[in-house]
């Protein structure tokens, strides 16, 4: 990486506006934050700079604009395709929201919070708690990933059966354009129907339309009594027909319903630790249910009962308390994918189908990537309320870790045409960024790209927003 000290270099200009502490230019040291969470995109950067406020980023970013300075986003940098990596050259100033950290208020009569755009999610939902009410997106990521970040990349997560994804719970935002302006949309109103919805323009922009600084966003009532049920199944197609079971008898109640293979545990076993299993033996497939709603342990059991025989169930266990709760849902963290590239390579999905296409979606996937190369593992789990799947591809056991990663192209081939054919979507919850761009350019719809292109050129003129993210090159 080139070291930009001169005299006109982006961090002595912006010093004079943040104070030199908070501008890091030493390379070993701005390295975390050119680096992608899953290391696979490492960037160049004269500086990260970290403002303490709104007025102060709108000073950065109007004199990046009025340089030439690319500007990137970033948060929690826990993004999973490389969106907050900067690809703009040597004079790109990553701009962190480390420092924009204050939690504006909590309203327990408006449900509503007005936070920061640097305040973690797991601040956030420790805010809301404090104050007698619940904000419900959760990740695996929570304690470092930041509420602009969430929204930025319109982030899901295991309660969006209930509360639906971010975009769901963004009332208003405060927003830097990229020419430094502020626009001031922070709006807490559940009824608002004046104009375009700018918001949504900046939910899901991956930063390339301006930087988020502070959003207010819907609380909700604690969640009353959860019921988990931890069951096995013989296949994902029994997972579905559970899912319109429980659905039947226990209506809404369903805040989680995600997917666990028995290779996703396989893998947590040998790579994090020994797990108290659940069941005598190991079954091939699991769902993780959660339930919210009066009596919800007793009830789940019984609708599950009342499943075991016309469903062919082979088996559950219901928790019987917080701590049996926190084990189950242990199971889950570990049979998530954060692990799995220890395994060799691996080439990550994140899609999503209409539910009663995922068992189509696994076994025909399945299918076509061994029939390409034989011994591929396939490592589908996830958010199966949402039809969403994490189909991860992990290398054949033994296989060349290049070999297999050079495939990449053609795997996405087969993954993402399987996607389309089932009428579904090649990022269901973790964005475009820079990993999967090449992959939008490949199906979107062309007039799609288009409108894509004319919003950002309307305000983002110069480019130099978070640029060569998301649009593939024209
Ligand atoms: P960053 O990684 O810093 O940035 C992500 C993108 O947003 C970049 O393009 C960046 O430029 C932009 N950006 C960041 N902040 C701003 C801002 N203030 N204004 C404008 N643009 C901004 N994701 C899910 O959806 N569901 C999951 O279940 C999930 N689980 C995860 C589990 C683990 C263990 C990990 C590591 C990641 C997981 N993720 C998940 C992915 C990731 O945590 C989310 O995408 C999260 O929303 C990113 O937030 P961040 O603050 O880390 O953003
Ligand atoms: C999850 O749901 C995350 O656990 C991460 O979205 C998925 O690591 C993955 O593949
Ligand atoms: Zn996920």
């Amino acid at each position: 990486m080139s070291q930009n000290v001169g005299p006109s270099a982006p961090q002595a200009e912006i010093a004079a506006i943040v104070g030199a502490a908070h501008v890091l230019h030493d390379p070993e040291v701005t390295r975390s934050y050119r680096l992608d969470a899953r290391g696979l995109f490492l960037g160049d950067a004269a500086c990260v700079v970290r403002p303490g406020s709104t007025a102060e980023t709108a000073q950065v970013v109007a004199l990046c604009a009025a340089r030439g300075w690319p500007v990137v986003p970033q948060g929690g940098n826990t993004g999973m395709v490389g969106g907050g990596v900067p690809m703009g050259g040597a004079q790109t100033v990553i701009l962190s929201t480390e420092r924009l950290r204050t939690i504006r208020s909590v309203d327990p009569d408006e449900m509503v919070a007005v936070v920061d755009a640097g305040v973690t999610l797991a601040d956030l939902q420790r805010a809301a708690e404090a104050e007698g009410c619940h904000f419900p997106l959760s990740l695996g990521s929570q304690e470092s990933c930041r509420i602009g970040g969430n929204i930025s990349t319109n982030a899901g997560g295991i309660h969006v059966l209930r509360y639906g994804n971010t975009r769901d719970l963004v009332l208003g935002l405060e927003v830097v354009l990229p020419d430094g302006r502020i626009w001031n949309g922070l709006r807490r109103l559940r009824k608002d129907n004046t104009g375009y919805a700018l918001r949504h323009l900046f939910i899901g922009a991956e930063g390339t339309l301006g930087v988020v600084t502070a959003a207010a966003l819907k609380l909700f009532a604690r969640p009353g009594e959860i019921g988990t049920a931890f069951v096995a199944l013989p296949d994902p197609a029994t997972a579905v027909a559970l899912m319109r079971g429980l659905r039947q008898r226990l209506g809404e109640s369903l805040t989680a319903f995600e997917l666990i293979p028995r290779i996703a545990l396989d893998f947590g076993i040998r790579y994090i630790g020994p797990i108290r299993e659940p069941f005598a033996r190991p079954y091939p497939w699991h769902v993780l249910v959660d339930v919210t709603l009066p009596e919800a342990a007793a009830r789940l059991e019984q609708a599950l009962a009342e499943m075991v025989e016309p469903l062919g169930l082979l088996d559950a266990v219901i928790a019987q308390s917080e701590g049996q709760r926190t084990a189950l849902w242990h199971l889950r963290e570990i049979g998530a994918g954060g692990h799995q590239h220890r395994a060799g390579a691996i080439i990550k999905h994140d899609i999503s189908v209409p539910i009663g296409k995922v068992p189509t979606m696994i076994a025909r996937g399945t299918a076509r990537v061994t029939a390409e190369l034989p011994g591929t593992r396939v490592v589908a789990f996830g958010h199966l309320g949402d039809g969403n799947l994490h189909y991860n591809l992990v290398q054949p056991e033994g296989h060349d870790p290049s070999d297999f990663r050079g495939r990449t192209g053609a795997m996405n081939r087969i993954i993402h045409d399987l996607v389309v054919e089932l009428g579904g979507s090649i990022s269901a919850e973790h964005g475009i960024g820079l990993l999967k761009r090449d992959e939008l350019g490949h199906y979107a719809d062309p007039v799609e790209l288009d409108l894509m292109r004319r919003i950002k050129d309307a305000i983002d003129p110069a480019g130099l927003m978070n640029p060569g993210k998301i649009l593939p090159p024209a």
